[in-house]
Protein backbone atom coordinates (compact mmCIF):
# COMPACT_ATOMS: atom_id res chain seq x y z
CA UNK A 1 0.00 0.00 0.00
CA UNK A 2 1.46 3.41 -0.93
CA UNK A 3 2.31 5.54 2.16
CA UNK A 4 0.00 8.66 2.71
CA UNK A 5 1.79 11.07 5.63
CA UNK A 6 0.00 12.23 8.72
CA UNK A 7 -3.25 9.75 8.38
CA UNK A 8 -4.94 7.68 10.99
CA UNK A 9 -3.49 4.46 10.04
CA UNK A 10 -5.55 2.43 11.66
CA UNK A 11 -8.49 4.30 10.78
CA UNK A 12 -6.82 3.54 6.94
CA UNK A 13 -6.83 0.00 7.30
CA UNK A 14 -10.33 -0.61 8.73
CA UNK A 15 -11.90 1.92 6.25
CA UNK A 16 -10.02 0.04 2.92
CA UNK A 17 -11.65 -3.39 4.66
CA UNK A 18 -14.90 -2.09 5.03
CA UNK A 19 -14.34 -0.78 1.10
CA UNK A 20 -13.11 -4.26 -0.18
CA UNK A 21 -15.80 -6.18 1.34
CA UNK A 22 -18.22 -3.89 -0.57
CA UNK A 23 -16.92 -4.27 -3.35
CA UNK A 24 -15.86 -8.05 -3.04
CA UNK A 25 -20.10 -8.35 -3.21
CA UNK A 26 -20.73 -5.79 -5.99
CA UNK A 27 -17.65 -7.79 -8.05
CA UNK A 28 -19.07 -11.09 -7.09
CA UNK A 29 -22.76 -10.55 -7.63
CA UNK A 30 -22.00 -8.71 -10.92
CA UNK A 31 -20.43 -11.98 -12.06
CA UNK A 32 -23.22 -14.05 -10.84
CA UNK A 33 -26.15 -11.35 -12.38
CA UNK A 34 -24.25 -12.44 -15.74
CA UNK A 35 -24.16 -16.22 -15.40
CA UNK A 36 -27.97 -15.68 -14.58
CA UNK A 37 -28.86 -13.49 -17.29
CA UNK A 38 -26.90 -15.83 -19.58
CA UNK A 39 -28.64 -19.10 -18.45
CA UNK A 40 -25.59 -20.34 -16.42
CA UNK A 41 -26.82 -20.12 -13.28
CA UNK A 42 -29.68 -22.92 -11.63
CA UNK A 43 -32.51 -20.94 -10.27
CA UNK A 44 -33.24 -17.59 -9.52
CA UNK A 45 -31.04 -14.99 -8.06
CA UNK A 46 -32.03 -12.01 -5.90
CA UNK A 47 -28.90 -9.29 -6.00
CA UNK A 48 -28.10 -7.05 -3.53
CA UNK A 49 -26.41 -4.04 -5.52
CA UNK A 50 -26.95 -1.08 -4.14
CA UNK A 51 -27.53 -1.97 -0.42
CA UNK A 52 -23.65 -2.83 0.16
CA UNK A 53 -23.18 -0.66 2.98
CA UNK A 54 -26.27 -1.63 5.52
CA UNK A 55 -25.05 -5.47 5.24
CA UNK A 56 -21.06 -4.24 5.09
CA UNK A 57 -21.86 -1.71 8.11
CA UNK A 58 -23.83 -4.13 9.79
CA UNK A 59 -21.57 -7.32 9.94
CA UNK A 60 -18.38 -5.33 10.60
CA UNK A 61 -18.86 -4.78 14.04
CA UNK A 62 -19.78 -8.89 14.81
CA UNK A 63 -17.69 -11.77 15.78
CA UNK A 64 -17.55 -15.03 13.98
CA UNK A 65 -19.86 -15.97 17.68
CA UNK A 66 -22.36 -13.75 16.95
CA UNK A 67 -25.03 -14.81 14.66
CA UNK A 68 -26.85 -13.16 11.78
CA UNK A 69 -30.64 -14.48 9.54
CA UNK A 70 -30.46 -13.21 6.43
CA UNK A 71 -33.19 -13.03 3.38
CA UNK A 72 -33.72 -14.26 -0.10
CA UNK A 73 -31.38 -11.24 -1.30
CA UNK A 74 -28.39 -13.18 1.06
CA UNK A 75 -25.72 -13.08 -0.78
CA UNK A 76 -24.03 -9.76 0.56
CA UNK A 77 -24.96 -10.57 4.13
CA UNK A 78 -23.16 -13.98 3.62
CA UNK A 79 -19.85 -12.30 1.92
CA UNK A 80 -20.37 -9.65 4.54
CA UNK A 81 -20.24 -11.81 7.47
CA UNK A 82 -17.10 -13.86 6.48
CA UNK A 83 -18.65 -16.63 4.19
CA UNK A 84 -16.66 -17.79 1.86
CA UNK A 85 -16.70 -16.40 -1.65
CA UNK A 86 -15.66 -19.87 -3.43
CA UNK A 87 -18.35 -21.91 -0.83
CA UNK A 88 -20.57 -19.46 -2.37
CA UNK A 89 -20.19 -19.40 -5.97
CA UNK A 90 -20.08 -23.65 -5.90
CA UNK A 91 -23.34 -23.12 -3.93
CA UNK A 92 -24.94 -20.88 -6.43
CA UNK A 93 -23.58 -23.12 -9.34
CA UNK A 94 -25.03 -26.26 -7.41
CA UNK A 95 -21.73 -28.07 -7.03
CA UNK A 96 -20.97 -30.20 -3.94
CA UNK A 97 -18.50 -27.88 -2.92
CA UNK A 98 -20.99 -25.45 -2.48
CA UNK A 99 -21.09 -24.20 1.12
CA UNK A 100 -24.34 -25.86 1.83
CA UNK A 101 -23.51 -28.80 -0.68
CA UNK A 102 -25.26 -27.21 -3.42
CA UNK A 103 -28.47 -28.19 -2.28
CA UNK A 104 -29.80 -24.81 -1.32
CA UNK A 105 -28.68 -22.37 -4.06
CA UNK A 106 -28.86 -18.90 -3.71
CA UNK A 107 -31.71 -18.38 -1.50
CA UNK A 108 -29.97 -20.90 1.79
CA UNK A 109 -26.79 -19.91 1.80
CA UNK A 110 -25.28 -20.68 4.71
CA UNK A 111 -22.30 -20.99 7.48
CA UNK A 112 -22.84 -22.18 10.89
CA UNK A 113 -19.18 -21.55 11.96
CA UNK A 114 -19.53 -17.89 10.79
CA UNK A 115 -22.27 -17.48 12.60
CA UNK A 116 -24.51 -17.35 9.22
CA UNK A 117 -27.99 -18.66 10.54
CA UNK A 118 -28.69 -18.85 6.77
CA UNK A 119 -30.15 -16.95 3.73
CA UNK A 120 -34.66 -17.67 3.39
CA UNK A 121 -36.73 -18.23 0.83
CA UNK A 122 -39.41 -17.35 3.28
CA UNK A 123 -40.24 -13.38 3.72
CA UNK A 124 -39.76 -12.63 6.80
CA UNK A 125 -38.63 -15.86 7.71
CA UNK A 126 -35.28 -14.94 9.51
CA UNK A 127 -37.13 -12.49 12.07
CA UNK A 128 -38.07 -15.61 14.40
CA UNK A 129 -34.82 -17.69 13.71
CA UNK A 130 -32.94 -14.50 15.01
CA UNK A 131 -35.21 -14.01 17.90
CA UNK A 132 -34.66 -17.55 18.74
CA UNK A 133 -30.81 -16.88 18.60
CA UNK A 134 -31.03 -14.08 21.24
CA UNK A 135 -33.14 -16.31 23.25
CA UNK A 136 -30.16 -18.89 23.26
CA UNK A 137 -27.75 -15.97 24.04
CA UNK A 138 -29.89 -15.03 26.85
CA UNK A 139 -30.42 -18.57 28.68
CA UNK A 140 -26.95 -19.51 27.94
CA UNK A 141 -25.59 -16.37 29.54
CA UNK A 142 -23.34 -15.61 26.81
CA UNK A 143 -21.87 -12.09 25.37
CA UNK A 144 -22.82 -12.75 21.63
CA UNK A 145 -25.27 -10.91 19.74
CA UNK A 146 -28.16 -12.14 16.84
CA UNK A 147 -28.41 -9.93 14.15
CA UNK A 148 -31.86 -9.61 12.10
CA UNK A 149 -31.30 -8.20 8.71
CA UNK A 150 -34.88 -7.89 7.04
CA UNK A 151 -36.72 -6.07 4.23
CA UNK A 152 -39.37 -3.30 4.43
CA UNK A 153 -41.73 -5.84 2.66
CA UNK A 154 -40.68 -8.58 5.59
CA UNK A 155 -41.53 -6.02 8.30
CA UNK A 156 -45.38 -6.17 7.42
CA UNK A 157 -45.42 -9.36 8.49
CA UNK A 158 -47.53 -9.84 11.41
CA UNK A 159 -44.20 -11.99 12.91
CA UNK A 160 -41.81 -8.90 13.37
CA UNK A 161 -44.17 -7.29 15.85
CA UNK A 162 -44.07 -10.41 17.93
CA UNK A 163 -40.55 -10.98 17.73
CA UNK A 164 -40.15 -6.92 18.72
CA UNK A 165 -42.56 -7.27 22.04
CA UNK A 166 -40.75 -10.29 23.03
CA UNK A 167 -37.14 -8.93 23.00
CA UNK A 168 -38.05 -6.38 24.54
CA UNK A 169 -39.83 -8.01 27.56
CA UNK A 170 -36.86 -10.22 27.69
CA UNK A 171 -34.13 -8.12 27.23
CA UNK A 172 -32.80 -10.52 24.20
CA UNK A 173 -29.47 -9.34 22.46
CA UNK A 174 -30.76 -9.06 18.99
CA UNK A 175 -30.78 -6.01 16.88
CA UNK A 176 -33.07 -5.54 14.13
CA UNK A 177 -31.84 -4.07 11.21
CA UNK A 178 -34.27 -3.29 8.79
CA UNK A 179 -32.96 -2.48 4.97
CA UNK A 180 -35.60 -0.03 3.88
CA UNK A 181 -35.06 -0.44 0.00
CA UNK A 182 -37.96 1.27 -0.32
CA UNK A 183 -39.76 -2.00 -2.96
CA UNK A 184 -41.18 -5.24 -2.12
CA UNK A 185 -41.40 -6.96 -5.13
CA UNK A 186 -42.88 -5.34 -7.61
CA UNK A 187 -44.85 -2.57 -5.23
CA UNK A 188 -43.59 0.85 -3.87
CA UNK A 189 -43.26 0.19 -0.28
CA UNK A 190 -45.10 3.83 0.77
CA UNK A 191 -48.39 1.90 -1.22
CA UNK A 192 -48.50 -0.57 1.32
CA UNK A 193 -46.66 0.71 4.36
CA UNK A 194 -48.21 3.00 6.81
CA UNK A 195 -46.25 5.12 9.13
CA UNK A 196 -42.66 5.19 10.13
CA UNK A 197 -41.04 1.66 10.27
CA UNK A 198 -39.09 3.13 13.90
CA UNK A 199 -42.01 3.53 15.26
CA UNK A 200 -43.05 0.30 15.68
CA UNK A 201 -40.16 -0.49 17.75
CA UNK A 202 -40.70 2.76 19.92
CA UNK A 203 -44.34 1.34 20.36
CA UNK A 204 -42.50 -1.31 22.73
CA UNK A 205 -39.73 1.07 24.47
CA UNK A 206 -37.15 0.07 21.96
CA UNK A 207 -34.46 2.21 21.31
CA UNK A 208 -35.00 2.98 17.20
CA UNK A 209 -33.16 4.99 14.74
CA UNK A 210 -32.96 5.69 11.12
CA UNK A 211 -29.80 6.04 9.03
CA UNK A 212 -28.42 6.35 5.54
CA UNK A 213 -28.40 3.05 4.48
CA UNK A 214 -26.09 3.76 2.07
CA UNK A 215 -23.16 5.02 4.74
CA UNK A 216 -21.16 2.42 5.22
CA UNK A 217 -19.80 4.40 8.61
CA UNK A 218 -23.52 5.96 9.39
CA UNK A 219 -24.91 2.13 9.92
CA UNK A 220 -21.03 1.01 11.49
CA UNK A 221 -21.77 4.06 13.89
CA UNK A 222 -25.56 2.92 15.07
CA UNK A 223 -24.45 -0.68 15.19
CA UNK A 224 -21.25 -0.39 17.60
CA UNK A 225 -24.19 1.56 19.95
CA UNK A 226 -26.49 -0.87 19.28
CA UNK A 227 -24.23 -4.08 19.62
CA UNK A 228 -22.43 -2.38 22.78
CA UNK A 229 -26.26 -1.97 24.83
CA UNK A 230 -27.00 -5.50 23.83
CA UNK A 231 -23.87 -7.24 25.33
CA UNK A 232 -23.93 -5.16 28.11
CA UNK A 233 -27.63 -7.03 28.64
CA UNK A 234 -29.59 -3.46 28.07
CA UNK A 235 -31.98 -5.77 25.00
CA UNK A 236 -32.96 -5.10 21.84
CA UNK A 237 -32.49 -2.33 19.35
CA UNK A 238 -33.68 -1.32 16.43
CA UNK A 239 -32.04 0.61 13.09
CA UNK A 240 -33.77 1.02 9.89
CA UNK A 241 -31.12 1.53 6.94
CA UNK A 242 -32.00 3.74 4.19
CA UNK A 243 -31.29 2.44 1.47
CA UNK A 244 -32.48 1.39 -2.80
CA UNK A 245 -32.40 -1.59 -4.69
CA UNK A 246 -30.60 -0.68 -8.14
CA UNK A 247 -30.89 -4.38 -10.01
CA UNK A 248 -34.24 -5.92 -10.31
CA UNK A 249 -36.19 -8.02 -7.38
CA UNK A 250 -34.46 -11.00 -9.34
CA UNK A 251 -32.31 -11.02 -12.69
CA UNK A 252 -35.49 -12.89 -14.93
CA UNK A 253 -37.54 -9.54 -14.18
CA UNK A 254 -38.02 -8.10 -17.68
CA UNK A 255 -39.03 -11.73 -18.77
CA UNK A 256 -41.50 -11.77 -15.54
CA UNK A 257 -43.13 -8.49 -15.78
CA UNK A 258 -43.24 -8.70 -19.82
CA UNK A 259 -43.07 -4.77 -20.36
CA UNK A 260 -44.65 -3.27 -17.03
CA UNK A 261 -42.33 -1.08 -15.51
CA UNK A 262 -43.21 0.01 -11.71
CA UNK A 263 -40.13 2.40 -11.40
CA UNK A 264 -38.09 4.92 -14.41
CA UNK A 265 -34.73 4.21 -15.40
CA UNK A 266 -34.03 7.81 -14.33
CA UNK A 267 -34.75 7.09 -10.40
CA UNK A 268 -32.45 3.74 -11.20
CA UNK A 269 -29.57 5.79 -12.84
CA UNK A 270 -29.61 8.65 -9.63
CA UNK A 271 -29.29 6.21 -7.44
CA UNK A 272 -25.64 5.01 -9.21
CA UNK A 273 -24.25 8.18 -8.89
CA UNK A 274 -21.21 9.10 -6.45
CA UNK A 275 -23.44 10.98 -4.22
CA UNK A 276 -25.44 7.92 -3.63
CA UNK A 277 -23.91 4.90 -4.93
CA UNK A 278 -22.47 3.30 -1.31
CA UNK A 279 -19.21 2.07 -2.87
CA UNK A 280 -18.38 5.18 -5.17
CA UNK A 281 -18.96 7.37 -2.24
CA UNK A 282 -17.01 6.04 -0.07
CA UNK A 283 -14.21 5.47 -2.29
CA UNK A 284 -14.38 9.38 -2.86
CA UNK A 285 -14.60 9.59 1.32
CA UNK A 286 -11.47 7.30 1.84
CA UNK A 287 -9.37 9.66 -0.68
CA UNK A 288 -10.97 12.73 0.51
CA UNK A 289 -10.34 11.96 3.98
CA UNK A 290 -9.72 8.26 4.79
CA UNK A 291 -5.91 8.85 3.91
CA UNK A 292 -6.16 6.12 0.77
CA UNK A 293 -4.63 6.76 -2.52
CA UNK A 294 -6.02 5.63 -5.93
CA UNK A 295 -3.39 3.34 -6.55
CA UNK A 296 -4.91 1.38 -2.97
CA UNK A 297 -8.37 1.63 -4.54
CA UNK A 298 -6.73 0.10 -7.55
CA UNK A 299 -5.09 -2.99 -5.77
CA UNK A 300 -8.16 -3.69 -3.97
CA UNK A 301 -10.13 -3.59 -7.25
CA UNK A 302 -7.71 -5.77 -9.06
CA UNK A 303 -7.71 -8.29 -6.01
CA UNK A 304 -11.49 -8.33 -5.98
CA UNK A 305 -11.58 -9.03 -9.64
CA UNK A 306 -9.17 -12.05 -9.13
CA UNK A 307 -10.99 -13.79 -6.09
CA UNK A 308 -14.11 -13.31 -8.00
CA UNK A 309 -12.57 -15.29 -11.22
CA UNK A 310 -10.96 -17.88 -8.92
CA UNK A 311 -14.41 -18.76 -7.10
CA UNK A 312 -16.49 -19.01 -10.99
CA UNK A 313 -13.08 -21.18 -12.26
CA UNK A 314 -13.59 -23.35 -8.85
CA UNK A 315 -17.71 -23.25 -8.99
CA UNK A 316 -17.23 -24.67 -12.65
CA UNK A 317 -14.82 -27.25 -12.03
CA UNK A 318 -16.17 -29.08 -9.06
CA UNK A 319 -18.76 -31.73 -9.17
CA UNK A 320 -22.52 -31.72 -9.47
CA UNK A 321 -24.43 -31.84 -6.22
CA UNK A 322 -24.94 -35.37 -4.97
CA UNK A 323 -29.23 -35.96 -5.47
CA UNK A 324 -29.06 -38.98 -2.79
CA UNK A 325 -28.22 -36.46 -0.39
CA UNK A 326 -31.66 -35.09 -0.19
CA UNK A 327 -32.28 -38.38 1.93
CA UNK A 328 -30.34 -36.81 4.56
CA UNK A 329 -30.54 -33.77 4.51
CA UNK A 330 -34.47 -33.28 4.52
CA UNK A 331 -35.38 -35.97 6.99
CA UNK A 332 -34.14 -37.67 10.01
CA UNK A 333 -33.65 -41.12 9.38
CA UNK A 334 -36.34 -41.76 6.95
CA UNK A 335 -35.64 -42.84 3.58
CA UNK A 336 -38.42 -44.13 1.35
C1 LIG B 1 -44.00 -15.54 2.98
C2 LIG B 1 -43.69 -15.04 1.59
N1 LIG B 1 -44.59 -14.22 0.98
C3 LIG B 1 -44.32 -13.78 -0.27
C4 LIG B 1 -43.17 -14.13 -0.91
C5 LIG B 1 -42.86 -13.58 -2.31
N2 LIG B 1 -41.86 -12.50 -2.20
C6 LIG B 1 -40.57 -12.74 -2.45
S1 LIG B 1 -39.62 -11.39 -2.18
C7 LIG B 1 -40.94 -10.45 -1.74
C8 LIG B 1 -40.77 -9.00 -1.35
C9 LIG B 1 -39.89 -8.80 -0.20
O1 LIG B 1 -39.67 -7.46 0.03
P1 LIG B 1 -38.63 -6.96 1.09
O2 LIG B 1 -38.80 -7.72 2.37
O3 LIG B 1 -38.74 -5.49 1.18
O4 LIG B 1 -37.23 -7.40 0.50
P2 LIG B 1 -36.51 -6.91 -0.84
O5 LIG B 1 -36.95 -7.83 -1.93
O6 LIG B 1 -36.89 -5.51 -1.07
O7 LIG B 1 -35.06 -7.08 -0.54
C10 LIG B 1 -42.11 -11.20 -1.80
C11 LIG B 1 -43.45 -10.68 -1.46
C12 LIG B 1 -42.28 -14.99 -0.25
N3 LIG B 1 -41.14 -15.38 -0.81
N4 LIG B 1 -42.54 -15.40 1.01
Amino acid sequence: MTEIPNVDEQRRAEWLALYERMLLIRRSEERVGKAAQAGEMPGGVHLYIGQEASGVGACSVLEDTDFITSTHRGHGHFLAKGGDVKAMFAELWGKRTGICKGMGGSMHVADVSKGILGANGIVGGGIAIANGAGMGIKVGKEKAVSVCLFGDGAANQGVLMECLNMSMVWKFPVIWVLENNGLSEFTITDKVTAGEQTDRARAVGMPAVTVDGNDVIAVQEAMKEAVDRARAGEGPSFIECKTYRIRGHLEAEDAFLGGYSYRTQEEIDAWKTPDKDPILRFASRLLAEGGASQADLDEIEDRVSKQVEEAVEFALASEDADPELIFDITFADQRP
